[in-house]
């Protein structure tokens, strides 16, 4: 056999680690990842769950086909989901967290020393597992003595728990399965009913980008029952659109107005996304996102 008798492809279209997780953000966009290694999957009573060991983002949990955490990105949407309302609340001590599974936020409200009482609410006892197995920076703070650990349906806890909460953060998945309940009206007026008189409430909501209709149903339910409510933005690489929204909602303080640049500096915190000019540049958002609302 000669050369020219050899078929070789001129351009590979191949290469050792040619290995892609694709998730689907509509039926005509996508984002593409390129994979090492799966390194758990598995199905809980409520989900799919999956452990990918990605070549750019590191280590990710993906819940029913969602990515919900990467290694090196998770760390903005939980800065963002704590610090905004913490800085705007000038004394948080006893805080809840519903969702939140894999621990970023947790981790993100302990570094606050004034809390004194954390109280967390998970359905997906093995997302907790699965996170404290894989990825154990994150979710390092569920034995931390001043943590409450509750393995129940966010919205049927809320409707029955007698505590007053001067934060809740909603750190939900998107709203599909068991987490669709944690957008509704009723869920978020027995939130507000849970707070303290000064209370506030943050949540995830979705991409303003691609869920324009979801987003505004959100924001009309949050107003519908709480006399301030402002979105703010962040960039998010590995969610839909990288344009993240998030809610804060409040019985009294104005995260603008009342944001105290002394209490953030005194605290000096270590942050890689949130800081002072963030937190009042998050709130201003573009003509598109100020349509929906
Ligand atoms: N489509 C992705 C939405 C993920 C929102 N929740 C993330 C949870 C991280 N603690």
């Amino acid at each position: 056999m000669d050369n020219n008798d050899k078929v070789i492809l001129e351009e590979p279209v191949s290469d050792f680690w040619n290995v892609w997780y694709s998730e689907l953000h509509n039926q005509e966009v996508g984002l593409s990842i390129k994979i090492k290694k799966m390194l758990y999957s598995g199905e809980s009573e409520f989900q799919r769950i999956d452990v990918l060991d990605s070549c750019y983002f590191g280590k990710m949990l993906i819940l029913y086909g969602s990515i919900m955490i990467t290694e090196k990105d998770e760390f903005i949407y939980h800065e963002m989901i704590t610090h905004v309302p913490m800085f705007t609340h000038p004394d948080v001590r006893n805080a809840l967290i519903i969702g939140g599974g894999d621990g970023g936020t947790l981790r993100e409200l302990i570094k606050h020393q004034s809390i004194k009482k954390i109280t967390q609410v998970e359905i997906d006892k093995k997302v907790i597992e699965v996170s404290k197995k894989y990825f154990p920076e994150v979710a390092k703070e569920f034995d931390n003595p001043k943590v409450k650990l509750v393995y129940e349906d966010g919205a049927e806890f809320i409707k029955k728990t007698e505590e007053k909460y001067d934060l809740i953060i909603i750190d939900s998945s998107d709203p599909v399965g068991p987490a669709i309940s944690l957008f509704s009206k009723s869920f978020y007026s027995y939130c507000f009913n849970a707070l303290n008189d000064d209370g506030i409430l943050t949540a995830q909501t979705e991409s303003p980008f691609f869920n324009k209709n979801e987003v505004r149903k959100i924001y009309k339910n949050l107003k519908d029952i709480f006399p301030i409510v402002k979105m703010y933005l962040a960039y998010v690489p590995t969610y839909p659109s990288s344009l993240w929204s998030f809610a804060l909602c409040s019985k009294k303080y104005d995260p603008v107005e009342d944001f105290d640049n002394n209490r953030y500096k005194n605290l000096n915190l270590k942050t890689n996304y949130y800081n002072c000019d963030i937190h009042k540049a998050c709130f201003s958002l573009p003509n598109f996102v100020k349509e929906l609302l």
